[in-house]
């Protein structure tokens, strides 16, 4: 049996960046993924960075195509019963955020490990984990047909809401908490110029819209969908039309559209579990916690637990210290769940939830009022560039 330092469940963004951070610091570490490296990079999934994550990736010394690529933003548009107000983000926060896909960054975080020697073990079958809640614990799993097992100092579960480590918890140890949203989002991936140059986020009385982008030729829609719509019943020309439909005149008369290269339907949810740590075990990302996309949330959340808990490691190792290791699931759940109530706040004020009129009445409301208030703008946009870590 082998040891290592710290062995890292997951090759998503979280566990790649932990690592990647860990081997700056000399900490060495195993990540265990269950899938081929060619499937984990061509997920098409978030595309929006706060400033604070970009920091975190520069640090990481993996930020340098980003930093060519990326597309700075210093606003956002909400757009809403045929009005568009811009939030100057910049003007209000002093902050930006960076369009960069997270296709893109999965791939520059595997080539920065692979690049550097990092051992990442793609494909591996059945991975379990041990004895966590002593002082070594132990993960075990499958490669080529045999079954390898690996000591460890720590577990850093970042294998996602299907994970096998937060599953591994027993239930009495941990609570769940679980909001499913009534709708979903069908996204689109197509070579057309964005058509606006920053995000546009629709609140329409047929339902809410999104136009993204990953590049200047590159954009990436979405479309409020029915949660048993059948993508199938979604064809190109629907979706291109119902997105004109759907957004303000400026937008929709401007819009070029043409073949997908990608189409999915995502489900909505919030999901939180407390605590997330147990013994040896640290859960990171999207294993620990999900946000409905509006805000793009998700993959800054799971960076940022990276960052505490990377943190909390080297101070480990270099100072003995377990202070930072016992407080990184208050810490982490701090900002977790003031991400939560943002996503839920801002699902709840974009989205088409019944036929109720004085629901609608009051988002356009609100809506209105965060057009006129500098205070509901400012608040709006402190949450949307990421709020900073204590
Ligand atoms: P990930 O990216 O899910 O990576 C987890 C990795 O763990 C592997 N894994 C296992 N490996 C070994 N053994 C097991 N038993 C394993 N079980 C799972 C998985 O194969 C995977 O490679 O979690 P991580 O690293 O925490 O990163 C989180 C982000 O990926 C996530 O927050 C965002 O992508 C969420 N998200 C979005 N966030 C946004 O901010 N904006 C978006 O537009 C957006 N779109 C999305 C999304 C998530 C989606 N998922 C998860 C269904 C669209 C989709 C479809
Ligand atoms: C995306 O580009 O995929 C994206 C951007 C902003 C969001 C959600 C998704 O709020």
């Amino acid at each position: 049996m082998s040891k290592i330092q710290v062995a890292i469940i997951g090759a998503g963004p979280s566990g790649l960046l932990l690592s990647q951070l860990l081997h700056t610091q000399g900490i060495e570490s195993i990540v265990l993924e269950r899938h081929t490296r060619e499937y984990v990079e061509a997920r098409i999934r978030a595309g929006l960075l706060e400033w604070g994550t970009v920091d975190l990736l520069n640090q990481a010394g993996v930020g340098a195509r980003m930093m060519r690529e990326g597309l700075a933003h210093d606003g956002v548009e909400l757009a809403f019963d045929c009005s568009t107000h811009r939030i100057d983000l910049k003007a209000l926060t002093g902050q930006r955020v960076m369009v960069y896909g997270q296709t893109e960054l999965q791939k520059d975080l595997a080539d920065a490990r692979t690049g550097s020697g990092g051992c990442i073990v793609w494909d591996a079958k059945d991975v379990a984990i041990h004895d966590y809640a002593d002082r070594t614990a132990r993960v075990s799993y499958t490669q080529r047909g045999e079954r390898r097992e690996v000591d460890c100092d720590f577990i850093a579960g970042c294998d996602g809401y299907h994970g096998v480590t937060r599953a591994s918890v027993p239930q009495h140890a941990i609570t769940l908490h679980e909001r499913i949203y009534p709708f979903g989002w069908l996204g689109i991936l197509a070579d057309v110029p964005p058509v606006a140059a920053e995000l546009v986020y629709t609140n329409n009385a047929r339902g809410f819209s999104l136009c993204s982008m990953r590049s200047r030729t590159r954009s990436r829609y979405y479309l409020q969908c029915a949660l048993d719509d059948d993508i199938d019943s979604w064809p190109d020309e629907r979706f291109w039309d119902e997105l004109r439909l759907r957004l303000p005149e400026k937008y929709g008369s401007r819009l070029i559209t043409g073949a997908s290269i990608e189409k999915s339907i995502a489900p909505l949810r919030s999901f939180v579990a407390e605590p997330m740590r147990f013994g040896r075990l640290f859960l990171v990302g999207d294993a620990a916690h999900i946000v409905p996309p509006t805000g793009a949330k998700g993959l800054n959340l799971a960076l940022a637990d990276v960052r505490v808990l990377f943190e909390a490691m080297v101070d480990y190792y270099r100072c003995g210290s377990e202070t930072l290791l016992d407080e990184y699931s208050s810490r982490a759940l701090a900002r977790v769940w003031k991400a939560t109530r943002f996503s839920w706040w801002f699902t709840s004020l974009m989205h088409r939830f019944s036929d109720d009129t004085i629901a609608r009445k009051m988002q356009l409301a609100e809506l209105q009022y965060i057009g006129e208030s500098p205070a509901a703008a400012a608040a709006f946009a402190e949450n949307y560039v990421g709020l900073r870590l204590r």
